[in-house]
């Protein structure tokens, strides 16, 4: 049987916008009060799903949730119509309605960690939605996100557990933390978890114990299982996830030299569970964690392509670094799996932190698991053609901060999610349309 990576990217939502609500996200900070431009961060990055389908990369689309979630705001003590809650939110509590808006479910990295079937004791593909618990305006991204893993992925070859319980105590980030290696994608696959412990500036997201309950929760193998914590450094410079120093593929690890606290234990533990992997490591020198932090290097996509080759999907923010650009131009030089660079504008996403690698999920199927899933939220340039003309049609390209008090916003986004489900011919699928 023939397996294949397919990357579930986020399909931006229309309220994309600078709220800065990130705490150790550098970018998401800098950015705070800016103006966004939701229209051409969808665009970019359907662009950027075209470009993976042009590498001959199968490519899905995982559909933006709800938002603004008012349900939330509900929760929370405020009543009345939707317009009298947002009226209110806006007047005492403008953070809460910024974070019930926060389009960051794009950031599909985080939507959930994935076991492909040859890693599982039953055979099947396991899904466990991450719960976000960090940061307030992801932690409410989980029930949704469950819902539309759960509706994509249907049929009994799939399994999909339920979020961590325990808020914070179990804190998980999903896939941002995780890489799987395999020599060939239908091989049994080895699986590395980075966690992360506290810094001096910024709080660590993933909790060890988490990554351990999800490995449990999906059966896979101990011996074939590493628990690595990631450099405390990595954090305090702007790694809010290990996916932002250190990416894995096939047979390679692409990585900082200080992504990890001990670097030698680190590399020793993923080479005995995987003693194939070739490591390919940024010397702190050459490419300092600023370099890498600022230019989202390791965030890059690297993907096997059909004719055997490796490319990195980078953001443009690499190439326009002299240091990591040199850097990439050496990789490709020398004489390891990575022979391919592209350059790609992800430029209204990574101003909020998320580069290539944060905008998907990456799900390993065989052939047959591929034809059992909703064929709807696979893409192939038409589909691409027909969203991209959605977006022209129902995105905004300005939004600032203070649009998201007008509730005629709140409808305009609706009509956008309406527009989605029509096209895909969904039916009801957001609680608005139920
Ligand atoms: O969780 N940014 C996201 C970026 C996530 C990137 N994902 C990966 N590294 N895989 C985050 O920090 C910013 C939203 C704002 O500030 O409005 C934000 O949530």
């Amino acid at each position: 049987m023939t397996f294949a990576e397919v990357n579930f990217d986020g399909l931006i939502g229309p309220t994309h916008n600078y709220a800065g609500l990130a705490l150790g996200n550098v970018a998401s900070a800098k950015n705070a009060g800016a103006v966004s431009n939701p229209r051409a961060a969808a665009l970019q990055g359907l662009a950027k799903m075209r470009a993976l389908l042009r590498l001959g990369c199968a490519q899905g689309f995982l559909p933006p949730l709800q938002r603004p979630d008012l349900s939330v705001l509900r929760a929370l003590g405020f009543a009345g119509s939707d317009a009298a809650v947002i009226e209110a939110a806006s007047k005492t509590a403008p953070d809460l309605l910024a974070n019930v808006y926060s389009a960051s479910s794009m950031w599909t990295a985080n939507a959930a960690t994935v076991a492909p079937s040859p890693d599982t004791p039953d055979g099947k593909v396991h899904f466990t939605p991450a719960n976000l618990a960090s940061n307030f305006h992801r932690a409410i991204e989980a029930e949704g996100t469950a819902r539309a893993l759960k509706r994509i992925f249907r049929g009994d070859r799939f399994v999909h557990h339920p979020p961590l319980p325990g808020g914070a105590h179990f804190g998980d980030e999903g896939a941002a933390n995780h890489g799987r290696f395999a020599r060939e994608p239908g091989d049994a696959g080895a699986h590395l978890f980075v966690y992360g412990e506290d810094g001096v500036r910024f709080p660590a997201r993933q909790k060890r114990r988490a990554s351990e309950a999800v490995a449990r929760a999906h059966g896979l193998a101990p011996e074939k299982t590493v628990f690595v914590l990631q450099a405390k450094k990595a954090l305090d410079a702007g790694a809010f996830h290990n996916d932002v120093v250190s990416v894995a593929n096939g047979s390679v690890l692409f990585t900082h030299e200080e992504a990890f606290e001990d670097r030698e234990a680190a590399h020793a533990a993923i080479r005995k569970a995987a003693p194939f992997v070739d490591i390919i490591e940024a010397k702190a020198a050459a490419v300092s964690l600023d370099d890498a932090v600022s230019s989202y290097l390791f965030n890059s996509q690297l993907v096997s392509l059909p004719g055997g080759e490796m490319a990195l999907v980078l953001p443009k923010e690499s190439e326009e670094n002299a240091r990591v650009k040199a850097f990439i131009d050496e990789t490709l030089a020398r004489n390891n799996p990575i022979n391919r660079a592209v350059f790609l504008d992800v430029r209204e996403s990574m101003r909020n932190g998320g580069g290539p690698a944060c905008l998907r999920l990456r799900v390993v199927l065989s052939e047959v698991e591929r034809g059992a899933i909703d064929q709807n939220f696979l893409v192939d340039e038409a589909k691409i053609t027909a969203l991209e003309s959605l977006v022209r049609a129902h995105y905004r390209d300005r939004l600032a901060l203070d649009d998201l008090r007008d509730p005629r916003f709140k409808d305009e986004a609706y009509a956008a999610l309406d527009a989605l489900t029509n096209l895909l011919g969904m039916g009801a699928f957001y609680p608005f349309q139920q």
